[in-house]
């Protein structure tokens, strides 16, 4: 027999039991797109406790959508072995490394999950909670409630560490300038992405992958929003560094 009552039960405990055992954990990220998922594998194969919060239905970013819809992205020598360790394929061209857009955001989510990282998609990061001078977690609404813009109270999740990965608007950390008034940046306030500058950026955003704030990290293109680096376009390999950076400079005080 099939009962659509038990089918509701079933999802609605089922998606519960996993948010409730998610309330208390070592790193809260915003934002599933490539560096976000790559930070979620590395930190959850190493045992830490992780979930990620994606605005959207689908995560994957800015990702699936390759160059202008071409679906193709372009991978540097020094990320090619995050391509091989999430399986994804690859045709070598020159120097350069090209991959399919949508196999790459499949294999990312795939391993990110099967490594133990929890992904709730249709949460925002709406805010934080600071505590002692440090960001503590974050507190999330439906995207759907803020969509439809309803008067809708958030709730909260505690985390040792935070991650802002949330791709060029850098919102978390936006959220944290205003609340406390001062970055860990030059100017103490987030200096804003420039113009595409594919060679620079891409090193830059590995440096910049840091801690911001006590408590949050930034990585992806989050972190070149927040120190004023420029944009890259479809070249990727800044992105997955990224993420990995993120997760062993986190793991490495976990
Ligand atoms: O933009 P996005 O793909 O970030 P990323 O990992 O990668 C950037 C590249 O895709 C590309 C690029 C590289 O060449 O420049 O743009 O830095 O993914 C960010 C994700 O965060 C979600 C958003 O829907 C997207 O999937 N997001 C944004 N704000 C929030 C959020 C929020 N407040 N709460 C939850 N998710």
């Amino acid at each position: 027999m099939i009962d659509e009552i038990e089918i509701t039960r079933l999802i609605v405990k089922n998606a519960v039991d996993d948010f409730l055992d998610s309330l208390e954990i070592d790193v809260a990220i915003a934002g599933g797109g490539p560096s976000g998922l790559v930070a979620a594998r590395y930190l959850a194969e190493n045992k830490a406790r992780v979930a990620l919060f994606e605005r959207r239905l689908s995560v994957g970013g800015g990702m699936w959508g390759g160059g202008m819809l071409f679906p193709r992205i372009v991978v540097q020598e020094e990320a090619r072995e995050i391509l091989d360790e999430f399986g994804i394929k690859y045709k070598k061209e020159g120097d350069k490394f090209v991959a399919n857009s949508i196999e790459s955001v499949a294999k990312l989510a795939s391993k990110a999950i099967d490594s133990g990282a929890r992904i709730f998609n249709g949460i925002s990061v709406e805010d934080v909670i600071i505590r002692d001078k440090r960001v503590s977690g974050f507190v999330l609404n439906w995207s759907s409630v803020m969509a439809a813009k309803l008067h809708v109270d958030p709730l909260a999740i505690r985390s040792e560490f935070c991650i802002d990965a949330t791709g060029h608007p850098a919102e978390v950390c936006n959220i944290v300038q205003r609340k406390v008034g001062r970055l860990n940046t030059p100017s103490g306030e987030i200096e804003g992405e420039k113009s595409m500058w594919a060679e620079k950026s891409e090193t830059l955003v590995i440096e910049n992958t840091r801690e911001i704030y006590p408590g949050l990290y930034v990585a992806g293109m989050a972190a070149n929003a927040v120190f004023g680096a420029p944009r890259m376009g479809p070249i990727f390999g800044g992105m997955l560094l990224s993420g990995r950076k993120a997760a062993e400079v986190i793991l490495d005080q976990l």
